[in-house]
């Protein structure tokens, strides 16, 4: 039954998606959309913690919207909602944060590695360190029974664990305490440039992602001068090969194609070819996906609606949630 399992997930809208973005988590959402309940957000709330410019982060989340619809995401289905425009986020995490101590904070490995960046930058703003106990408020407002994860996110939702026990304990039930799944068939793709490190939007390097609405000419001048392993054999390892690996992840999702096919067809073939070959089926993979991109663009209004539509439905059941905790917590 799709209401016992609602999943909510989002996506940053720091910047123009890429194809980890869509592999790693938009094409599992459309895997799931017959079976659970998706809300589907632009975590606009979260994409605030980093530094943005705000033309930009307006026009990228609805984009990101527009990407969420062309990839799949039917709103019939899914509910797609923009997670400013339901407020009980916010005040939740308002609330949790009071009850969140700082050393639990400060030891989120992520909230070290951003912050480190941000150091460097323009100084650690408190929102960075905050950004966990909001994301425990996108998972408990929604009452999820389940959080699908990949292992970098992990940490944050056993946080989200930690604080709804606390408040049930102290407050008497009132949030469904979320199971982590660790997603570890959900592709993750790295950087073409660096494969070691993840693909990202906000990556300084523009060839290190192939994103959603590049042209074809892009992609194939991104995919040749992708850094590949040395010795000459294209194969699956992503340990002694991972640059080599990367690619073959990335050919196998967006061709369809297992990886074993490929590598048995690639044997004994020049990295030349390898690249030149999956620069097309790069393009043909996201074809279907750029088409409807195209007319969502040229009907703005029509997302808009759909939006708004679904802010609307989120917010109704965040509010029960929240309603429940401003009563137990006192508040007039
Ligand atoms: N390289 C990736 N491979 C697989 N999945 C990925 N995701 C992101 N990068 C990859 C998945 O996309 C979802 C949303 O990510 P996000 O934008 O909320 O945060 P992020 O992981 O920080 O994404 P980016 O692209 O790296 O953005 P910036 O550069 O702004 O920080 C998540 O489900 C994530 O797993």
């Amino acid at each position: 039954m799709k209401g016992q399992s609602r999943i909510f997930s989002g996506i940053r809208p720091s910047g123009d998606l890429h194809i980890g973005n869509y592999l790693g988590a938009i094409k599992q959402w459309i895997k799931l959309q017959d079976s659970h309940e998706i809300i589907a957000g632009i975590v606009d709330l979260h994409a605030i913690t980093t530094p943005h410019e705000p033309e930009k982060l307006r026009r990228a989340t609805l984009e990101t919207a527009m990407v969420y619809l062309a990839a799949g995401l039917d709103p019939n289905k899914v509910t797609l909602m923009v997670q400013s425009h339901v407020p009980a986020h916010t005040e939740l995490a308002w609330i949790l944060g009071t009850m969140t101590p700082l050393g639990e904070l400060e030891r989120m490995t992520q909230f070290k590695e951003k912050g480190r960046e941000a150091a460097a930058r323009q100084g650690i703003m408190a929102g960075l360190l905050n950004y966990p106990v909001l994301m425990a408020a996108d998972i408990l407002l929604y009452q999820t029974a389940v959080v699908p994860v990949g292992e970098d996110q992990e940490q944050h939702v056993e946080l989200a664990r930690s604080i709804a026990e606390r408040f049930n304990n102290k407050y008497g039930e009132t949030f469904t305490v979320p199971a982590v799944q660790l997603q570890k068939e959900s592709a993750r793709i790295m950087s073409l440039t660096d494969p070691e490190k993840k693909m990202s939007k906000s990556d300084e390097s523009a060839k290190s992602a192939i994103m959603l609405a590049d042209e074809p000419g892009a992609i194939r001048e991104k995919i040749k001068s992708a850094v590949t392993d040395s010795g000459k054999e294209i194969r699956y390892d992503p340990d002694a090969k991972p640059a080599v690996s990367n690619l073959l992840v990335i050919f196998s999702e967006l061709s369809g194609r297992p990886i074993k096919e490929l590598e048995e067809s690639y044997n004994g073939k020049a990295y030349a070819e390898f690249k030149s070959d999956l620069a097309e089926a790069v393009i043909e993979g996201l074809k279907p996906l750029q088409a409807k991109l195209t007319e969502l663009r040229e009907n703005e209004q029509a997302v808009l609606t759909i939006l708004r539509d679904g802010s609307e439905k989120a917010a109704a059941i965040a509010n029960k949630t929240l309603a429940s905790v401003r009563e137990k917590i006192g508040f007039l």
